[in-house]
């Protein structure tokens, strides 16, 4: 049988990087879309890029995509690309609206055209229930977004279930809860404490500048969450699925436990800082797997103590090595 072959948006990403290595280890022909930049980052991919085949796309642009679609004829398509900040998205709501609501319809969009039984993946997001509705949270909990991101990601979502029920494609919805990794951007707040912490203990820096302490978050591991991505369209049929690992941290925990990982104490460093606090925050998030787990057979396989430990340790490591 021919190898598949998979189109991932948003490759150059967290999830992308991930997601691109677990097809490739299963023998995929892995097509990824980039978008046009001054510079490119391709930090993430830079280990597998010559084993993968770059396009030039993007999520504005619905011809960029039916175009890449007709020429290279994915069985899967795995939308990962979005504006994934919480924080740009009250500073950029328009934009945040572009990319990551209407995005996903013009890519839906695109499929319909170029081949309606390609398969679909969208990245929503526990986001979207924002001021929960119930604990834990689950497939069938309502959305309530609190960002112009969640927002965004609950029209996504919708656009996803309209298309599977519309036009009868495989078109299915992962609502991921946050997962990380030493891949995981700067600016989120899991790599910016990993990142100071590693700073500080190295001596560049005497201080870590926060938000919100309180706030509460189902944490697992990027690497484990994409297999689950591929799980899905591997199913018959289209469905909805959470993704998470049923436990919630607090921020304050995650710093604690980061600082220990070195021998530090957390309290003598951390400062708060209001510029880090948002217009309106998530305050608890903690997700339900058991669907995924029942009909995907997927459980996470990371801790969030050997999650924490291996964030902090990737950024010792890279500030030794004056990488960050
Ligand atoms: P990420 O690291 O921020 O990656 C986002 C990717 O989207 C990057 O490759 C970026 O390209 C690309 N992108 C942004 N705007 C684009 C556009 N207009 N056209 C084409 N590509 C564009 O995000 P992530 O953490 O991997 O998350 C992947 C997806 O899952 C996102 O949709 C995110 O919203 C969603 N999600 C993430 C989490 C989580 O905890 N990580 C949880 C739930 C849902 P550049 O490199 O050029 O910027
Ligand atoms: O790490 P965060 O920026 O992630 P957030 O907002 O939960 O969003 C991430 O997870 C979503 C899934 O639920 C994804 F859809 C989304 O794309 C993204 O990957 O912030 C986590 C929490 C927030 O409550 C924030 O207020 O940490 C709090 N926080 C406290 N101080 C901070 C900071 N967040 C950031 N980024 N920076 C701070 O200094």
């Amino acid at each position: 049988m021919p190898a598949k072959k998979a189109l991932i948006t948003g490759i150059t990403g967290q999830d992308g990087s991930y997601l691109a290595e677990y097809l490739l280890s299963m023998d995929y022909e892995v097509i990824g879309m980039i978008r046009r930049s001054s510079t490119m980052s391709f930090e993430r991919i830079a280990h597998f890029q010559d084993r993968v085949t770059l396009v030039s796309g993007d999520l504005a642009d619905e011809v960029s995509m039916l175009t890449i679609l007709k020429e290279h004829r994915p069985n899967e398509v795995y939308n990962l690309a979005a504006q994934s900040f919480v924080q740009t998205s009250w500073g950029q709501p328009v934009f945040t609206g572009e990319t990551t609501a209407l995005g996903v319809t013009r890519v839906l969009d695109a499929i319909r055209m170029a081949d309606p039984e390609i398969r679909f993946y969208q990245a929503s997001s526990s986001e979207m229930f924002g001021k929960v509705h119930e604990v834990p949270q689950r497939e069938t909990t309502p959305f309530y977004p609190r960002s112009p991101y969640g927002v965004a990601k609950v029209y996504g979502h919708w656009i996803t279930v309209n298309y599977r029920e519309s036009y009868g494609m495989h078109a299915t919805s992962g609502i991921l809860f946050n997962h990380e990794s030493p891949r995981r951007g700067l600016e989120f707040v899991t790599r910016k404490i990993t990142n100071g912490v590693a700073r500080i203990k190295c001596g560049l820096d005497d201080a870590l500048y926060l938000g919100n302490l309180d706030a509460q978050r189902d944490w697992g591991y990027a690497a484990d969450y994409v297999e689950a991505m591929w799980r899905m369209l591997q199913q018959d049929s289209p469905n909805d699925y959470v993704l998470a690992t049923g436990e919630t941290h607090s921020v304050r925990e995650f710093c604690e436990l980061a600082f220990s990982v070195v021998d530090l104490d957390w309290e003598k460093y951390v400062r708060r800082d209001e510029r880090f606090f948002r217009p309106a925050e998530v305050d608890l998030l903690v997700g339900d797997p058991s669907k995924a787990a029942a009909l995907l057979g997927w459980r996470p396989s990371t801790s969030f103590e050997d999650l924490v430990a291996m964030m902090v340790t990737a950024d010792v490591d890279r500030v030794r090595k004056g990488l960050v």
